[in-house]
């Protein structure tokens, strides 16, 4: 029986969600829009299979199928990344970053990542994450003047600290990861690399933002923000060495079944990320993100480190008189969906602060190009402008009218 006629409830609400995405321009630069084969390969009978352990070596019968899949998907991953080894079976990003703890660390001992509201991520060590519990973090930032990484801070918080573990990338970096100069100091102290590519994955493996490959020891990526593939994660590895910590740390170290519906849409996934549309998509990505920052700029926007040079841009929107949570909330009445957001030495707190994050991803799966940035941007500077003088709604009704006429010009993928 259909899920319309089991659930009606829960049916009609997925198709309010489509009829939202699909009427929205998504600016959350962590999310996409998945292609209907992805989309079909999730919602498949895999989901029934338990398939603890690795091709070859499980603990249930039944993997003839399975082994197959997951098989293709690491395959798949090795040549898309250039990298030896790939295990596609955490979770999501937390758990797999969990995992490179595991493999490479014991608790107590030190570890270094980008503070939070410096732009890192909460499984980098932040204070509230179990990775801030249960080891020592250090926390490198961005320099107040630039907005960018200060790597001789990073050398001289590692050199002081020695940590074991080294963490690079995180959530809200609009600039370059200089893989290389990481690497060189984790080897300088002897510390483990681990490059979080989450948010950069589809750059990276289109060909718009350099790779991590050679430089870092371990590579963690989720596998569905500028990816483009399902809820998932994958970590990869260049020395067997590590590949071999990395898959007793995943499984048993910290999950059971893998999820395989989810492994044979990651492979999907990467089969579309290694063809040349896709090299052409993320190039757009990079191409409409210094568009819409460049517009923002012209506009009067503070934008954190001054652009971007990837698909991801943060506001701080201090200077236009407004704070990040009632602008967000004020923009997405008006069909522009963002997420509020702390900028670095953000005087404010976190469920309130003072800025916004944005980014490209989505907007460019549905084919839209620079003219649409510029229009987006404009909107954006209008919707704030109105929420600072606290007259916003009549603005807000008629942005929205608008936005919908350019979101049913650019149909989103997997939307039906
Ligand atoms: N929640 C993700 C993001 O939005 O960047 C990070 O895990």
């Amino acid at each position: 029986m259909s899920l319309a006629h089991v659930d009606p409830e829960i049916a009609d609400l997925i198709k309010a969600e489509e009829r939202r995405q699909a009427d929205t321009v998504k600016l959350i630069p962590s999310e996409n829009y998945v292609s209907k084969a992805v989309l079909e390969a999730t919602g498949t009978v895999l989901t029934n299979k338990y398939s603890e352990g690795y091709a070859g070596k499980r603990y249930y019968e039944g993997q003839q199928v399975i082994d197959q899949i997951e098989t293709l998907a690491i395959e798949r991953a090795k040549s898309l990344f250039g990298v030896n080894h790939a295990n596609v079976q955490p979770y999501s990003g937390s758990p797999a970053n969990l995992a490179v703890y595991l493999a490479f660390a014991s608790p107590g001992d030190t570890v270094m990542g980008m503070g939070l509201p410096f732009g890192g991520h909460l499984t980098h060590g932040w204070s509230v994450s179990a990775t801030g519990k249960w080891f020592n973090p250090v926390r490198y930032g961005v320099r107040r003047d630039t907005g960018r990484i200060d790597m001789d801070e990073v050398r001289e918080l590692a050199l002081e600290h020695r940590p074991k573990l080294i963490f690079c990338g995180g959530t809200a970096i609009p600039r370059r990861i200089d893989f290389a100069a990481f690497a060189s100091i984790a080897q300088e102290v002897g510390a483990v690399l681990a490059a979080d590519i989450a948010h950069i994955a589809g750059l990276v493996a289109g060909g718009a933002h350099p790779s991590p490959v050679g430089h870092a020891d371990v590579i963690s990526t989720t596998t569905h923000k500028t990816l483009r593939g399902p809820r998932g994660a994958m970590l990869m590895a260049t020395s067997d060495e590590h590949a071999t910590a990395l898959n007793k740390a995943v499984f048993p170290g910290l999950q059971g079944g893998p999820h395989n519906h989810t492994t044979a849409a990651i492979a999907v996934a990467l089969k579309e990320a290694a063809a040349p549309e896709f090299a052409a998509y993320a190039n757009q990505v990079v191409a409409n993100a210094k568009a819409l920052a460049d517009e923002l700029l012209a506009r009067g926007f503070d934008l954190v480190s001054g652009g971007t040079d990837n698909h991801l841009i943060l506001i701080d929107l201090t200077s236009k008189g407004v704070a990040g949570k009632p602008a967000a909330k004020a923009l997405d009445r008006a069909g522009l969906e963002t997420n509020y957001n702390t900028v670095p030495f953000d005087p404010r707190k976190p469920f309130d602060p003072s800025g916004i994050r944005i980014g490209t991803p989505s907007v460019t799966s549905r084919g839209m190009g620079e003219a649409e940035m510029r229009q987006i941007a404009a909107w954006m500077d209008e919707v704030v402008t109105a929420v600072a003088k606290d007259d916003a709604e009549e603005i807000v009704t008629r942005v929205h009218r608008e936005v919908s006429a350019l979101t049913a010009a650019f149909p989103a993928p997997g939307l039906s």
